[in-house]
């Protein structure tokens, strides 16, 4: 399953963000250090689901599907706060980055409305910076990149420079697990004009340049700019995106309040809905039917949504470009082995083909892959086909399909 880490200076709201998302309950407090260990969870990805245009009831198997809402699971884990110098142990240090390693893709929690200081301690809205917020995220994760680079940099530059490894293949295996690859290393390598042939000539600028460029490319951020239900998150989402962000704004407490309500059957809302309807007033105080109106006035009217479920929505089809793609067994019934109508999807980068899609489901189905059926045109696809959105895909395998 795809996981993607939450990340950002103390008390800006990520665990509350973690929460929402989840329904886990967390510790969620308005001081900096709150959370001391990860918090793992699973949110979803929401998508407009197959089953309406194709005019199918279905099954789903992985995933789930709400009135025509396609909700793909995904793991989402919530990290301490990182602070300036964390890299040398100041705060909580950052040995916790180790569990986000397999993240495909990070957000970085911002306080937009700048109610925070560096440290995470609360201060006058408006006298914060968010653009700080992120940057000084960046530089710890570069500081944390480096320094793993660096404990066996002499290693690899002894084994480059006597030709007995490639420099890709060598950093590759020292950031293995951190689904940083050869090629991705060799094109920062040509873009930065270095030279893979003498890395122990690297200058300190150099390599830390590298290591930026290679994290941008490997571990895309999206900034979830927190905090807009208050009127000064405007001007710091102006400046996040000044700064050339991928932004978007989010009031992570709004979703939290709504998603705990919807839980209970107090109010019809889906993540990422424009706004919500109350089903049973009798359940609620007047103090919580007051909250559900200033969320109505100062998020959903204003912003249209709380942002939450757009953040991980495209942080995966926007940043990192994928697609979600539904693999059934049967292309005339659209089911799988056991009858179920569209049981499953995957998501997975833009330029796939059917064969990455085999081998995602099963090693065994890649390997004894023959080809794929289009089960919307019921047409047999070339070996070179390029998957797209919301494709229908039927793989025949030796001996099996799938
Ligand atoms: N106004 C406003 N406050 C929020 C929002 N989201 C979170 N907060 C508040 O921000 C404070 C910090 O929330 P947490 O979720 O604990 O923050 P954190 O980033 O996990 O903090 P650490 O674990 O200490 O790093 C709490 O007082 C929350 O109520 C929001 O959308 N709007
Ligand atoms: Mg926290």
């Amino acid at each position: 399953m795809e996981l993607a880490g939450i990340v950002g200076k103390p008390n800006v709201g990520k665990s509350t963000m973690f929460a929402a998302m989840t329904l886990a309950p967390v510790e969620i407090a308005a001081y900096p250090f709150t959370t001391i260990k990860p918090n793992r969870g699973i949110t979803y990805l929401r998508i407009n689901c197959v089953c309406r245009e194709l005019g199918v009831k279905d099954n789903p198997k992985n995933s789930k599907c709400i009135d025509g809402v396609r909700l793909i699971p995904i793991e989402i884990i919530d990290c301490p706060g990182i602070i300036r110098q964390a890299h040398e142990g100041r705060g909580l240090g950052l040995q916790f980055l180790d569990e986000i390693r397999q993240a495909s893709a990070l957000i970085v929690v911002a306080d937009a409305a700048g109610a925070t200081d560096p440290d995470g301690n609360p201060i006058r809205p408006g006298t914060g910076n968010p653009v700080e917020d992120v940057k000084l995220v960046e530089d710890e994760l570069d500081h944390w990149l480096y320094n793993l680079l660096m404990t066996d940099w002499k290693r690899i530059s002894r084994v480059v420079e006597s030709k007995v490894g490639r420099l890709e293949e060598e950093i590759a295996k020292k950031f293995s697990g951190l689904r940083i690859n050869e090629s991705t290393i060799h094109m920062v390598v040509q873009e930065l004009d270095l030279n893979p042939s003498r890395p122990s000539k690297w200058g300190t600028e150099e390599v830390f340049k590298f290591i930026r460029k290679l994290r941008e490319k490997s571990k895309p951020i999206i900034v979830a700019a927190n905090k807009i239900d208050l009127p000064e998150a405007e001007d710091g989402i102006k400046k996040l995106r000044g700064a050339g962000y991928n932004v978007v704004p989010v009031s992570a407490e709004a979703e939290r309040i709504l998603r705990l309500a919807a839980e209970k059957k107090i109010i019809r809302y889906l993540p990422g809905d424009p706004d919500f309807e109350i089903l049973d007033d009798s359940k609620l105080t007047s103090n919580q039917k007051r909250a559900l109106e200033l969320i109505r006035e100062k998020v959903l009217g204003k912003w249209k949504s709380t942002g939450v479920q757009e953040v991980v929505n495209k942080a995966y089809f926007e940043i990192l470009n994928y697609i979600p793609v539904y693999p059934v067994e049967d292309p005339e019934k659209l089911t799988d082995h056991d009858g179920n109508v569209l049981p499953d999807v995957y998501i997975l980068p833009k330029g796939s083909t059917p064969r990455d899609l085999a081998y995602m489901i099963h090693t065994d189905l890649g390997k004894t892959f023959l080809y794929a059926i289009d089960a919307r045109k019921k047409i047999r696809l070339g070996e070179d086909y390029k998957l797209k959105w919301g494709d229908v895909i039927s793989i025949i395998a030796a001996g099996r399909r799938a």
